[in-house]
């Protein structure tokens, strides 16, 4: 859309060229194509998109509702940038996105600390970031336009919540339970908020205990691999807290190889956070609870405030995504089939 992005975009392609670095799929290589497509894209609007990962379902969806919509159908042109779950690759994009003088960059950072001086540098080179998901801790606020996402610790307290109505409902308030905790990666917004809003209702429950706590990465292999380690150390769980779906799968697996069950009729409290469409799959087989829902699908939100900056309006800083819970006592087929992740 500037010439001189074009020239630095030019020259950076040329640079990736002759260092080989066009074959690395993690180098700039995605971010500068040809100079053709270059000119091409001084037709849209420029959204260089710094992704999380590819650790989950909710991931999955979250990023092909990128792409779904920031299409040059739609009149954008999406740069986008996977960053395996490391701050550093998300650092390192942010800097080359400033360099191309992008319109928009949008970031979902791993985790919410760190991020000072590279969002000062946006700043400075005058271009609006828009945080999606996850956020940042940052002293000036105004270093980032807006952020959507989900209300986290809302989600947590929901959990909680769900746990006591249902100790009550099965006759089990007085009881000792006991608890552990899969949690999502450590200093990320889902993870922080998660955590808080259930240990929120758990210090009004004087006969719940937490047994221990520790981080499976929000993936499936490395949930697998805590649950593991609990149920080893832990004889008498009474309720998994697990911060996602994939987690949850991994601990469903550990927990069955370990001989016992889990879910309404079994022996462990499944409880978890995104309802994807599979692990409402696996509730319905009886394997989970509750799974207290988080929404993926942010890119048009994000596309709206977008859209509104380019119009010259104001937009508000925070935007909450609508959510719900789901567990065995509701319709589930319902759902299952509406959902498309
Ligand atoms: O719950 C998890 C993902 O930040 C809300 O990240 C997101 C979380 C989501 O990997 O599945």
């Amino acid at each position: 859309m500037k010439n001189r992005y074009r020239n630095v975009c030019m020259i950076l392609a040329i640079f990736l060229f002759v260092t080989g670095c066009a074959q690395n799929s993690h180098c700039a290589s995605e971010v500068v194509p040809d100079g053709e497509i270059e000119e091409e894209k001084e037709d849209y609007i420029v959204v260089g998109y710094s992704q999380v990962g590819s650790e989950s379902d909710y991931r999955i969806a979250n990023t092909k509702s990128v792409r779904d919509i920031f299409t040059q159908k739609n009149g954008y042109y999406l740069l986008f940038e996977d960053a395996q779950q490391k701050q550093e690759n998300q650092l390192k994009t942010i800097r080359d996105f400033i360099l191309q003088e992008v319109d928009y960059i949008v970031l979902d950072p791993v985790v919410e600390t760190g991020w000072e001086a590279v969002l000062q540098e946006a700043k400075d080179a005058g271009i609006p970031v828009i945080l999606s998901d996850r956020s940042v801790e940052v002293e000036d606020e105004n270093l980032y336009t807006a952020w959507v996402g989900s209300n986290f610790e809302e989600e947590g307290v929901c959990a909680g919540k769900w746990l006591e109505n249902y100790l009550a409902a099965t006759g089990r308030s007085q009881e000792e339970i006991q608890i552990v905790t899969l949690q999502g990666t450590l200093g990320s917004t889902s993870q922080i908020g998660r955590t808080k809003g259930f240990q929120n209702v758990l210090e009004k429950n004087q006969s719940w205990k937490m047994l221990d706590r520790s981080s499976g990465d929000f993936t499936q292999a490395k949930g697998k691999e805590v649950m593991e380690e609990f149920l080893e150390k832990y004889p008498e769980i009474d309720v998994v807290v697990s911060e996602n779906d994939n987690m949850t799968f991994g601990a469903i697996e550990a927990i069955k190889e370990a001989g016992k069950t889990c879910g309404p009729k079994g022996d462990i409290i499944l409880i978890s956070f995104d309802s994807v469409q599979a692990a409402l799959i696996a509730m319905k087989e009886g394997d989970i609870n509750v799974d207290i829902e988080c929404n993926p699908l942010l890119a048009p939100k994000i596309a709206e405030i977008i859209d509104k900056l380019e119009a010259g309006e104001k937009v508000e800083k925070i935007h909450y995504v609508e959510e719900s819970y789901y567990d065995t006592f509701m319709d589930l087929d319902s759902v299952i089939r509406k959902r498309s992740y």
